[in-house]
This record gives C-alpha cells, sequence and structure tokens, in this order.
C-alpha cells in the first residue's frame, strides 16, 4: 500500500514536470508569434578618408519582447581598406564585461560578437531596441570605394532563454573610403588609435649555410596593464630552413606550438598573473640547409585571431624579420664543399690571373682571417684548412 503510494506520488511529479514544461513551452511559442517583425541587425555607415577613425553602429531593432538570451554572429569585412581597432559596448548590453565577447580573424578577415547571459537566470536578456554594439575602425585605403561590412553566413543564431530560435534579417553597412563624414556620429576624425598596440618582433639575422642560429622573438611595447595571451603564425621557406626546436623563457603558464611544413603556430597564455614586461619570449632554433641558395629568405607573420573585447589591448603589431643566407667560408663557388677547387679560385683571384668566384660578395667566402682584404694569407690558410692542418 505505502509502495503504490509513492508511486502514485512519483507519477504526479512526473506529470507535473512534463505539464510545467510543455506550458513554458507553448508560452514561448506564443511569445515568439506575437513579435510579427524578425529582428532586424543593422550596421551602419560611415566616411572617412585614409587614417580617419570611424566608427560603425550595430543596431538592433524589433527585439523580441521574450527578450535575447545568448545570440553569436559573423562579420566580414575588407582587410585591406579597413583595420578594426576596438569595440564600444551598446547601451542595450548591460553587463558588457560578463556577458559580451568579440573577436577578429585574420585568415577569413572577421568579426565574431558573441552574447551570452551570465546571470543564467536571464536577468540581463537584452530586451530594448537600440545599439549592441559600436565597431571602431581606421580608415587604411583612399579608394572610391564602399568598403562592405556584411553577414559572413556561418550559421549565425539568435536565442531567447527557452532556446528558441529568432528570426533575423542583417542589413549590411560599411565605409566610404573617399569622403569625410556628413553627420555628426560617424564623422572621421585624425586621430591616435585607440589602442595602444604592443609588438611582436623577429629581428634581421644572417647565417651561414648548414649553420644553426637561435632566433629570439621579442615583445616590445607592453601595456602597463600587461596581457594574458596572444596567438600567431610564422611561415618560412622549408627548402631552406629546417625548424629544430622552439623554446619559451617561462614568460607564460600555457605554451603551444606546431610545426608545420612551412609554418609554425604559437598560442601563448598567461593563466594567473598577466605578461607586463618586455623580453624575450620564445626563441626558434632554426638550421639553415646546406643547399639553401644564398641570399635572404623571409619568414612572414600571421595573426590568426585576436580578442578584441572584453581585452581590447590583446592587438599587437607583427614585425617579422629576414634571415640573409650568407654562403659557407672558403666555400667559393658555391657548391656546399671546401675543397682543391675553392682553393685554385682563391689563388688565382689574388694573383689577378682569373675573377671567377661566382658570388657578388666575395668577402663573405674568401676573408679566410677575417680581416676585411682578400690576400696570400688567406690562400695560405685555406690551403692548410684544405690539407686538414687547421679549421678555418
Ligand atoms: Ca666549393
Ligand atoms: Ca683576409
Amino acid at each position: 500500500m505505502i509502495n503504490n503510494f509513492r508511486k502514485l506520488i512519483v507519477l504526479l511529479v512526473l506529470t507535473g514536470l512534463i505539464l510545467n514544461n510543455f506550458t513554458y513551452f507553448s508560452y514561448a511559442l506564443k511569445d515568439f508569434s506575437e513579435s510579427e517583425e524578425p529582428l532586424v541587425i543593422q550596421i551602419g555607415r560611415a566616411s572617412g578618408f585614409k587614417n580617419h577613425i570611424v566608427e560603425v553602429p550595430i543596431s538592433f531593432s524589433n527585439v523580441p519582447t521574450c527578450g535575447l538570451d545568448h545570440f553569436e554572429f559573423k562579420l566580414k569585412y575588407e582587410l585591406e581598406d579597413i583595420e578594426i581597432i576596438g569595440i564600444e559596448p551598446g547601451d542595450i548590453v548591460m553587463n558588457p564585461e560578463k556577458d559580451l565577447g568579440a573577436s577578429l580573424n585574420y585568415d577569413e578577415s572577421s568579426i565574431l560578437f558573441v552574447f551570452t547571459d551570465e546571470s543564467a537566470v536571464g536577468k540581463r536578456n537584452i530586451k530594448n531596441d537600440g545599439v549592441f554594439a559600436t565597431i571602431i575602425i581606421r580608415v587604411k585605403n583612399e579608394s572610391e570605394k564602399f568598403s562592405l561590412i556584411e553577414l559572413l553566413n556561418q550559421r549565425p543564431l539568435f536565442s531567447n532563454y527557452d532556446y528558441t530560435m529568432m528570426p533575423f534579417v542583417f542589413k549590411s553597412g560599411g565605409v566610404n573610403l573617399n569622403e569625410s563624414g556628413t553627420d555628426e556620429v560617424n564623422k572621421g576624425e585624425i586621430s591616435a588609435p585607440v589602442i595602444d598596440l604592443f609588438t611582436v618582433e623577429l629581428e634581421d639575422i644572417s647565417a651561414r649555410k648548414g649553420e644553426t642560429i637561435e632566433i629570439p622573438i621579442y615583445l616590445k611595447d607592453l601595456p602597463d596593464h600587461g596581457i594574458d595571451g596572444l596567438s600567431f603564425g610564422l611561415n618560412y621557406d622549408p627548402s631552406k630552413l629546417d625548424i629544430l626546436s622552439i623554446s619559451d623563457e617561462g614568460l607564460v603558464s600555457i605554451f603551444y606550438y606546431y610545426i608545420f611544413e612551412g609554418s609554425i603556430g604559437f598560442n601563448f597564455l598567461s593563466l594567473n598573473d598577466k605578461i607586463t614586461k618586455d623580453g624575450i619570449l620564445a626563441f626558434v632554433t632554426v638550421r639553415v640547409k646546406e643547399d639553401a641558395s644564398v641570399g635572404s629568405t623571409q619568414i612572414i607573420g600571421t595573426r590568426n585571431s585576436t580578442v578584441i573585447y572584453p581585452s581590447p589591448k590583446n592587438n599587437y603589431n607583427l614585425n617579422i624579420g629576414k634571415i640573409y643566407i650568407n654562403p659557407i667560408l672558403g666555400d667559393l663557388n658555391d657548391d656546399g664543399v671546401i675543397n682543391s677547387t675553392d682553393y685554385i679560385l682563391l689563388r688565382r683571384y689574388i694573383l689577378g690571373i682569373n675573377n671567377d668566384i661566382p658570388l657578388e660578395n666575395k668577402v663573405d667566402v674568401a676573408d679566410i682571417n677575417g680581416d676585411g682584404k682578400i690576400d696570400s694569407t688567406d690562400c695560405v690558410l685555406l690551403r692548410k684548412y684544405i690539407l686538414e692542418i687547421t679549421n678555418l
């Protein structure tokens, strides 16, 4: 009897839950149908000449009465025309520091916005029409063009608290690149960048073929409040260089990297303490291949993505250097080995018999004792080396 009574209670509770959920769901649907027009996301327009700082607001209208609990959308912009340097949260976002995030992806030249009501009980749902966020932009180019900012169609979603998807419409905007602004809000102004950029830098370096060198990656001009992480990539020519190892200098608590056919990807995170002091972030140990051609080889930097809100100052320049590949000392004909042919070339060169050293900068290969002159002393030293009497 008691058991049956318990079963009845369980059944009643379950029925209650199901009915309750069902009612809740219907309510959401009712709410949804009440809003006749879909949510409209209007990307604003601005005008500016080169180096002007302009503002493009993203405004919401027809916000559903049930409110927006979480949403995400990605906008595409023209990387060669404009530079996105910051985000200002709009009035309709109650606690932007907690609920709003924005990041830039340089590979696809997009900006991603994510809003999640972190109260988790719907307290900060967006219920009003108005400006959601303003994009702060520096005009990079001058042309007759209107540089478009529009939805990048990768599954944007707008949801209410009950996971009901809201219908929406995006209206694109952008920046007119050859006009000074007319209306007050979007008038372009020449001003210093809003964000202090810090610098990630690799200096130019020179190395001989076959030589192994350590290239430092510097952090420069870090902001006083520090940075908590960054990610970037380096592309190099794998026919000329081998990456042997990468070591961090202990500035960061989490350090990831990968090396894959001509590119290195870095990811740094500082979990507890931010990095506040300039210094060497890491060393890349590179071996210049013996058969690499003489000349400079560039290391090209790529920035994959950067969070620009809520930590907008994690934005940086990436100054990437070159490696000048010098020939091997004593290898006058640049064939990768030092032998009697090189000696003969040097001897004939000194005697003025011929000028067959094929390299532009002869001092690089022929000045064996490094005194800046090519003379009989170098000849003697090279001969001793070939006879295995001395090292170079
Ligand atoms: Ca040679
Ligand atoms: Ca010399």
